[in-house]
């Protein structure tokens, strides 16, 4: 099929769509002609970058069920280029008539080869609207020449990990390789528990959305038994995706997933329709008459953040490659306030903060030796340099004994930590996996993993406006420069405040302006929030 052809058989309905934070994600019925045309651009970047792997996922992650999306994925298993997703957006709206013009003037402006091959690796989530939108863009690359791998269900990140190994030749890159490599790391790790091997690991009790992660999880689970217990709820058996489950609704309903049953105490986690997100809770024991939510405890991506960074730098230290390597932690404007005290403060760690979405986290982690990365709804993982790799592998090789002492030892477990944490994207498998080893080394539970600091209260309200483009930020979304005067609005609010902080944002993936707000009481945090969002309306 011609490209000609291909657009053809998946026309245009309406227009309108733009290529976000999380790629395209609205109602699957929208989305043959925006998938099909994905296809085409992906196979285009593939030839753009000499034929190297690229990949694209069929998902729309923590949305209902009725929803799809398109996401693609850059040769070194990173987020598509941002240069490249004006190109998405104009193709996806592009007439019949302007895909061929935009094909051809996005070969001239790459210089494209045509002569290249390219490859495109693309995967779906559970949705049963994704075997349907796969076809057309599985036809898309096949029409621009491009060699496709249909890899079937996955989660988001292990299509990621497909995609950067294809094109690196260090590892396997099939999912099986993606497996073995996350089940070797870990039990290498439990085996270089300072603390002795034989010591228990708590088992944990898994929220999986319904989605995708379930069926990959059973896997894992298997590979893992009995040195770990993974006992799965929401597997898609019976259950709708995301519905009354999944990180999202834990997280901003701060309330149990349907159908698990949280005893005091118990460790619990709960992953996203995708599984490229976390977030652990468990109940504490106190009743609040509040009973979907009564003892509900929840740990997010800032407190995984705190918890690995502290781990991972304690080993940096003992190996001596403080002196090396440069160590950062990149958080966002949603991060707790109290996180990045006790990031700095007690850690003595260096913080950074970027806009919001995962790709702008991930650039930043990408100029360090170590980048700890997280949003605080949990989308995250810890990237490790080449030239911490190498380091940390001339000290394995120069130290081949674990046992030989405490520094020989943290070199081999800062190896098997860059092997367990997904080097191509934030994955809830490597981090909850990452999560388990740090709590088993540090003998904690999730209590002590709490107590490490206290959240500051805080509230995030969706506002819809009639146009939300009108909101535009600077210095990494923290202050408004449009709609005029607002800002000064906010600053006089905030410094009212004990330990106030606040701030307002067009949504990347919703039609609203989300406004945040934390202080240092409830009362205080009410009336701040409520405040700035009267002056935005
Ligand atoms: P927007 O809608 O731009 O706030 C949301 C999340 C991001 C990220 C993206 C992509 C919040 C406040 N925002 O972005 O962190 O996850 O979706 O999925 O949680
Ligand atoms: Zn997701």
């Amino acid at each position: 099929t011609s490209v000609a052809n291909t657009i053809e058989r998946f026309p245009l309905r309406e227009g309108s769509f733009s290529y976000g934070t999380a790629g395209f994600r609205t109602l699957w019925e929208r989305l043959p002609s925006v998938v099909n045309r994905m296809g085409i651009l992906a196979a285009l970047r593939s030839r753009a970058k000499g034929g190297q792997g690229v990949g694209a996922v069929v998902t729309a992650s923590h949305n209902p069920i009725f929803d799809n999306g398109v996401k693609l994925v850059d040769p070194d298993g990173g987020m598509l280029s941002p240069a490249w997703e004006g190109y998405a957006t104009r193709l996806a709206n592009a007439s019949q008539y302007d895909v061929l013009l935009t094909v051809s003037d996005i070969i001239e402006r790459e210089h494209i080869d045509l002569s290249t091959v390219g490859k495109v690796f693309i995967a779906r989530d559970t949705r049963p609207s994704g075997e349907i939108l796969v076809d057309g863009l599985l036809e898309g690359a096949k029409a621009v020449g491009a060699h496709v791998e249909d890899l079937g269900v996955l989660t988001t990140p292990q299509l990621h990990y497909a995609v950067r190994y294809s094109n690196l030749n260090s590892k396997s890159s099939s999912l099986q390789g993606y497996m073995e490599n996350i089940v070797t790391a870990f039990r290498k790790l439990v085996e270089l528990n300072p603390k002795g091997s034989d010591v228990k690991i708590d088992p944990i009790k898994v929220d999986c959305a319904n989605g995708v992660g379930a069926i990959h999880l059973k896997h894992l689970a298997e590979m893992l038994s009995p040195l770990a217990e993974y006992r799965i709820y929401n597997d898609g058996t019976e259950g709708v995706l995301n519905e009354g489950c999944g990180a999202e609704h834990v997280k901003s309903l701060q309330v149990y997933p349907i159908g698990l049953d949280a005893a005091p105490n118990e460790h619990c986690c709960s992953l996203d329709g995708d599984a490229d997100r976390i977030m652990f809770f468990y109940n504490n024991g106190e009743t609040s008459g509040h009973a979907e939510g009564d003892g509900f405890k929840l740990l997010d991506g800032d407190r995984m953040a705190s918890l690995l960074a502290g781990f991972i730098h304690n080993f940096v230290l003992e190996a001596e490659l403080d002196k090396e390597l440069s160590m950062t932690v990149i958080q966002t404007a949603y991060a707790n306030g109290n996180s990045t005290s006790y990031l700095t403060g007690q850690l003595k760690l260096q913080v950074m903060c970027t806009s919001t979405g995962v790709k702008y986290l991930h650039a930043k982690a990408l100029e360090h030796d170590i980048g700890v990365y997280f949003e605080a709804n949990g989308h995250g993982t810890v990237l490790f340099s080449d030239k911490a790799l190498q380091l940390i592998l001339a000290g394995v090789e120069s130290n081949p004994d674990p046992d030989s002492s405490k520094k020989a030892r943290s070199f081999h477990i800062l190896l098997q930590l860059s092997d367990l944490l997904n080097q191509a994207v934030g994955d809830a498998f490597s981090d909850m996996l990452a999560v388990q080893i740090a709590l088993l080394y540090r003998g904690w539970s999730y209590i002590d993993w709490i107590n490490c600091y206290s959240d500051l209260p805080n509230r995030l309200a969706k506002v819809r406006v009639r146009d939300r483009s009108i909101v535009k930020t600077t210095d990494a979304e923290r202050r408004c420069v449009s709609p005029p005067g607002l800002q000064d609005v906010i600053d006089r609010m905030v410094k009212e405040v004990s330990k106030g902080r606040a701030f307002v944002r067009p949504s990347g993936t919703e039609d609203i302006v989300r406004v945040y707000a934390e202080a240092e009481t409830n009362k205080l945090v009410d009336e701040l929030s409520n405040g700035v969002i009267a002056a935005v309306f």
